[in-house]
């Protein structure tokens, strides 16, 4: 008989530990985690595989030997990364994608079941001037980056495959989150543009001063990591029925990085900021909304973030810095 699992891809980055670390808590799911870096040795797995979503003999073994009720499909080269190694993003974020919707494609075949599938999109599928304005789902969708071309182009794919809407024979039920910038406590981004704003915490917490790599008045949209997978978990669980798309925003607070700075002092007043402006990734986040309309959630899933700027600073971010 074989064992029914939900596989986590990109299991040792910032979301796929944060992830496991509460599905642990909640101990309903055979977790297989994949990642080609060793995982968090504090998380516990059923399984981990070290190796690449590239590799066609570790999909078809995961094929051929489970029954795949849940694909978290994390894995990916953020937007500055991708920017410098287009050919690589390509490979993981479009052909890895790939892999795994197929994946989830063949459980319909094989186990006539259909797999919920989870794929976190981003901010970067927008490319706006229209600032200080919440931008909807269907609105500004021509990314200007290389990540949010494959971010959106894989949205899509999935949204075809969807049980709702879909011709085909094959099907997977799709749910996706576009994130904001996130901010955590236990882990720090490598690659991403909006990486800004938690180095600039992680280097007060560590008595650094920090070189900022964008101007004073950039904003962004941000979440912490406990409302990230909050929102996770409760779009995975929603009923289908209810939800009305496949794809939704969500947000929580859109500081300036003068913003991030004046909170950040109010605990670390001697935290300094210089800036050593990067073109490349200034015009990335100039690309990117400062605010996004996350009413959809709102509506057909109930999201709610529990923190805003100040609480999630006092109340999240002080508190569990360093633990
Ligand atoms: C990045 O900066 O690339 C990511 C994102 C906003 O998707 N954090």
């Amino acid at each position: 008989m074989k064992e029914k699992v939900s596989i986590i891809t990109g299991a040792s980055g910032e979301i796929g530990q944060n992830l496991i670390a509460r599905f642990e808590k909640i101990k309903t799911k055979k977790i297989i985690a994949l990642d080609l870096n060793e995982p968090n040795e504090k998380l516990n797995f059923y399984k981990f595989i070290k190796g690449s979503i590239l590799d066609l003999e570790i999909i078809n073994e995961l094929a051929e030997n489970y029954i795949i009720e849940e694909i978290f499909h994390l894995a990916a080269i953020l937007s500055t990364k991708a920017e410098k190694n287009p050919e690589l993003a390509m490979q993981v974020n479009v052909n890895g994608t790939l892999h795994l919707l197929n994946l989830a494609l063949l459980q319909n075949m094989k186990h006539e079941i259909i797999t919920k599938f989870f794929f976190p999109s981003s901010i970067a599928v927008y490319n706006t001037n229209a600032k200080n304005k919440a931008i909807h789902e269907n609105s500004f969708c021509n990314p200007k980056t290389t990540y949010g071309q494959h971010k959106l182009f894989c949205e899509n794919l999935g949204t075809a495959f969807d049980l709702y809407g879909n011709e085909q024979n094959l099907k997977i039920d799709f749910r996706c989150i576009r994130f904001p910038g996130i901010i955590s406590t236990n882990t720090i981004p490598t690659g991403g543009t909006s990486d800004y704003a938690p180095q600039m915490i992680h280097n007060a917490f560590n008595k650094k001063n920090y070189t900022c790599f964008v101007n004073k008045n950039t904003c962004l949209p941000f979440i912490v990591m406990p409302d990230a997978i909050d929102s996770i978990i409760q779009l995975m669980n929603k009923n289908k029925k209810s939800l009305k798309k496949t794809v939704y925003n969500i947000t929580s607070f859109s500081p300036t990085v003068l913003n991030l700075l004046d909170i950040i002092k109010t605990q670390y007043p001697d935290f300094k900021i210089t800036y050593d402006i990067d073109k490349m990734r200034q015009s990335i986040v100039n690309s990117w909304p400062d605010n996004i309309d996350d009413s959809n959630a709102k509506n057909d899933w109930d999201w709610k973030p529990k923190y805003n700027l100040i609480t999630a600073f006092n109340n999240y971010i002080i508190p569990q810095l360093g633990k």
